[in-house]
Parts: C-alpha cells; structure tokens; sequence
C-alpha cells in the first residue's frame, strides 16, 4: 500500500474512533522482546500460580494444554506506535482460569512472571476483563517464538508490553510490583486510550 492510501485508511479508522491517539496502524505484526527467546521442554516446561491463592498450583505442558479455551478478535497497540486490528488468539480465559484455585481477597494485583525474569504487573481488576487470556495460539496456529511460544497473556486494553510472553508464572499479589518496563519509565498502567506510556522516574 502506497504512504497515501495508507494515510487515507489511517484517517478513515481514525474518524471510526478505533485508532488510540498517537498510534498507526500496521499489517505487519512487529517483535518486540527484550533479550533472546527462551528454550522449550515440553517435558520440563511448567506453569504456576502463587502467592494469595487458595491453593498453589502447577500444570505441565500436556495439563495446561487440556483446560477449556475461547477464541477471539481484538485490537493490540503497542507503546513504539503501532496498532494492529483484527488479531485472533486462542487461549484460557482469565476469568476462568482463576476458579481452578481461588483468589483470596488481599490479593489486588496479578504479577506475570516470564522466563529470563521479565515481568509485569496489573490489578486484579484489570485482569478480570473477559478478553484476557492466557492465549497459545494466534491465527489458529500455536504462538512463533518471537511471539511468545508456549504461552503469553494477552490483555488487549493496555499496551502490549502489559502481555507477557513466555510466560511460566502468575503471582496474586497484596502490593504492586512495578515489572521489567514499569521500573524503566514505562507507565505502570498502560491504557492507550489515555495515552499511558510514560510514568516518571521513581514515581507511580
Ligand atoms: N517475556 C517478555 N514478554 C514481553 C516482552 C519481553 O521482552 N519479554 N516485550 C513486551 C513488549 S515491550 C511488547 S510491545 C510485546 C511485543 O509482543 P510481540 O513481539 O508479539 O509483538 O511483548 C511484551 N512482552
Ligand atoms: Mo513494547
């Protein structure tokens, strides 16, 4: 697509309110990861939930592949600018997955933690969206490993630094931890309709 027929398109989503300000849109679905992609074992690989649960739980590989699914449509807006419409994810809806150990109710925030240490940090509330998922595959097919394969979280309501990839972890959490882009400058909330990108320094 020539850069005016783009601009014309830009203007058209833009005028339908689906377009967050200061954001583009692109066909291509860019890479964004902060050092390498970690191995996989499907044999070793787990998943784990802790902290203010009612019970602590850990699911292999085969076990995590087994729980109840949903499909969906969404939108995803990163902070470097892009937009992408029209994204289709497979994976455990949040919301249901959190009845298979039970939230307690310190817990206010939901800590996702990634192999190599990446992390990121959301309320509860936030969480509970019903199009958050702990989603495994995107077009029908399971996630590239550039896109987070085996699993991310997929919280189409915040920018996409908010959905971790290579996800092994999530933590319910009393406080808030500030993750690996929220501790370097990054907002601690991340809603592109309120242009969330940037928090100062030290302060949340
Ligand atoms: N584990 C992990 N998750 C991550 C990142 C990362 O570096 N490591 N980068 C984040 C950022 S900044 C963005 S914009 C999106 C990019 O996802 P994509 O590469 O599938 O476009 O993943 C997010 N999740
Ligand atoms: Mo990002």
């Amino acid at each position: 697509m020539n850069f005016l027929k783009r601009r014309e398109q830009e203007k058209q989503v833009k005028s339908e309110g689906r377009l967050p300000p200061g954001q583009s849109l692109t066909q291509k679905f860019p890479v964004l990861t902060y050092g390498p992609n970690p191995p996989f074992d499907p044999q070793t690989w787990d998943f784990r939930v802790f902290g203010e649960v009612d019970t602590e739980m850990r699911w292999t590989w085969e076990e995590f592949l087994a729980l109840p699914t949903q499909t969906q449509t969404c939108d995803i807006h990163c902070v470097t600018r892009w937009s992408k419409f029209d994204t289709v994810w497979e994976g455990v809806p949040f919301t249901e997955f959190i009845k298979l150990f039970g939230v307690k109710p310190s817990a206010q925030y939901v800590i996702a933690h990634c192999d190599y240490g990446y992390t990121t940090n959301l309320p509860l509330e936030a969480m509970m969206d019903d199009d958050v998922l702990l989603a495994y595959k995107y077009d029908g097919k399971f996630l590239e490993p550039d896109h987070g394969f085996p699993v991310r979280t997929l919280v189409p309501k915040r920018y996409f630094w908010k959905s971790a990839k290579f996800l092994r972890g999530l933590e319910f959490s009393p406080v808030d931890k500030p993750g690996f882009w929220e501790v370097n400058g990054y907002h601690n909330n991340g809603d592109p309709w309120m242009e969330e990108r940037y928090g100062r320094r030290g302060f949340f």
